[in-house]
């Protein structure tokens, strides 16, 4: 079996999530290449070196220039903070390697645009990981709106509701700072109910949205360590410069409507990404906290028993479900990044790019870009889709 070399950039919670899935594929999968994971890069030598070890990279590096410049890695993973997408990227794509990145593709439309086309110019495989759209329920509801069992979509309806920030003492991280960050919910889970969107209905068209920031100060994470005092001894603060939530409609460009809202404040939502969608024949809703079942309801089921039904997305004919365990023992979380791996794997042995692509997702930045506007006071806003 051929084996593809990866280089990953970064080791925090998704350089975990992404090495858990390349240790994981073969072991599940029929893949080729495989991938071999051959060194993971990160600025503080104590943690990578303590990374590799953990999570099973052969070798380290301190500067993600080196771990690009190697041979031995054909694959560069991009899981750092988005300020940095653009910059490792367009490094390893001039260095003509394949490269996945994390998503939001960029912090910016103008970031996403010079990627696009350097990821063109590059001719290698690219690919960015809006991990939800492989977990097997939701390619389910792929599969039955593409076979019309859902008729014409009328309504995409989509929340993503986190409350980790809740506390206003908890600290000024990277995800609260533009310059680091780019935008707040909205760039971060709001992206992926916009990837979602656009994967399961299609194009947006136009959007009004509003963004709010609930907590407008933050301790310093150095206070939070006992440093960092101000004058008059309280911790030291700096300023929250991105949304906490944000809410916006949309009209597709199939002339189904669209409602979205993401925040980090919804109290006892933990990691809650739902979406339902209705259409002329019928409807689907998802929640990952059920990440296992679709709700299926169809207008021509038999009208004594017509309602909602739970569809347990665990048998062989599913798709990805077979690989791992007998009808009804769940996956989760995790596996979807597996299966991400897999398609990139296949992609890589074909040559074609897998979806959601560089392309794909300059289309996401551009909504998420057109909601910004529109919150600024721009009122309907319609995503500049042309710029690539
Ligand atoms: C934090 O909001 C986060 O880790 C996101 O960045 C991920 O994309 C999401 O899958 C889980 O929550």
């Amino acid at each position: 079996m051929a084996e593809i070399g990866v280089g990953l950039v970064g080791y925090k919670f998704m350089g975990r999530a992404h090495s858990n899935a390349y240790r994981q594929l073969p072991r599940f999968f029929d893949v080729d290449p495989a991938p071999r994971m051959v060194a993971i890069a990160g600025r503080d030598e104590a943690g990578v070196k303590e990374a590799a070890g953990t999570l099973g990279w052969e070798s380290y590096e301190t500067d993600y220039r080196r771990l690009i410049a190697r041979d031995d890695v054909g694959l560069v993973d991009v899981v750092t903070p988005g300020n940095t997408h653009r910059e490792i990227v367009l490094a390893a794509l001039e260095a003509g390697k394949h490269v996945l990145c994390e998503k939001p593709l960029a912090n910016t439309l103008a970031e996403a645009k010079d990627m696009v086309a350097a990821a063109r110019d590059a001719g290698t495989v690219n690919m960015v990981s809006f991990n939800y759209r492989r977990a097997p329920a939701v390619q389910l509801a792929k599969r039955l709106i593409e076979e019309g069992r859902l008729g014409t979509i009328r309504h995409w309806r989509a929340t993503y509701l986190q409350d980790f920030i809740m506390d206003p003492q908890f600290p000024l991280i990277w995800r609260l700072k533009k310059e680091l960050a780019g935008s707040g919910a909205l760039g971060d889970i709001g992206a992926h109910i916009v990837d979602l969107s656009q994967f399961l209905v299609g194009g947006i068209s136009e959007v009004v949205g509003m963004t709010e920031t609930f907590v407008k100060e933050r301790p310093l994470e150095e206070a939070g360590a006992g440093g960092g005092l101000s004058a008059s001894g309280g911790a030291e603060t700096g300023e929250v410069t991105v949304d906490d939530a944000v809410a916006f409609l949309a009209r597709f460009q199939n002339g189904a409507m669209g409602t979205f809202e993401a925040t980090r404040f919804a109290a006892g939502r933990r990691n809650k990404n739902a979406f339902e969608i209705n259409g002329s024949k019928g409807s689907v809703a998802f929640n990952l906290e059920r990440m296992n079942e679709l709700e299926v309801f169809f207008v021509d089921d038999e009208a004594d028993v017509q309602g909602f039904r739970t569809v347990n997305v665990t048998e062989p004919e599913h798709p990805f479900a077979g690989a791992w365990w007998p009808p009804g023992h769940i996956i989760g979380y995790e596996h979807t990044f597996v299966h991400t791996m897999k398609d990139l794997m296949d992609g890589i042995r074909t040559g074609e790019s897998p979806a959601p692509t560089f392309e794909d997702a300059y289309r996401d930045q551009a909504v998420l870009d057109a909601v910004e506007r529109s919150a600024e006071g721009g009122g309907w806003t319609r995503p500049e889709y042309g710029g690539i």
